[in-house]
């Protein structure tokens, strides 16, 4: 099993900004692995390095039924975006509070695999929704830095009052 553990707000680690991936090597392939183990198992549709401690622009997910489909995205860059969608989030660095989100509904993305080959990538929907949050912690940006703060601080409270409970 994979020794990494995932960071929980308010570590301010998670306000890190990732660095791009200049190296594509073996150590790299482990990682993504040890991503997506940590990821299926917690689980969860998606992960980005920050998370793990990892300051490296670096993202994995799955959004599909059968968790079968996984993604790389490594060094990722928004060329277009459109539309809008409010999605219900979660996220691994909160757990057991959720929210709805409004963010772009399609977002065409820019990335390099696990080999640093570039690719152009179009999503939508749920999916672009969870690319669009993971790009998001690359940059030390988290969900609920889009609710107001009276809501804010309502889900934080409510995530306290759960953590104390299985303390
Ligand atoms: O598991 C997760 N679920 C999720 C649901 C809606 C939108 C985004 C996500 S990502 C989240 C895992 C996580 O914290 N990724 O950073
Ligand atoms: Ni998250």
């Amino acid at each position: 099993m994979a020794k990494l553990t995932i960071l929980e707000y308010p570590d301010p680690r998670l306000r890190i900004t990732a660095q791009p991936v200049t190296v594509f090597n073996a150590e790299l392939k482990r990682l993504v692995a040890d991503m997506f183990e940590m990821m299926y198992a917690a689980p969860g549709v998606g992960l980005a390095a920050t998370q793990v401690d990892v300051h490296k622009q670096l993202l994995v997910a799955d959004m599909s039924e059968d968790s079968n489909q996984p993604l790389v995205l490594i060094n990722p860059r928004i060329l277009e975006k459109d539309g809008d969608q409010v999605f219900q989030e979660g996220c691994l660095s909160f757990p057991g509070i959720y929210a709805d989100v409004e963010r772009a509904l399609r977002v065409k993305v820019a990335a390099q695999d696990i080999d640093g080959n570039g690719f152009v990538l179009e999503v939508k929907g749920p999916l672009a929704a969870c690319v669009q949050h993971e790009m998001d912690h690359l940059v030390g940006k988290l969900f609920v830095d889009y609710l107001s703060a009276l809501k804010r601080t309502l889900l934080l409270k409510r995530m306290e009052k759960k953590r104390r409970q299985s303390a």
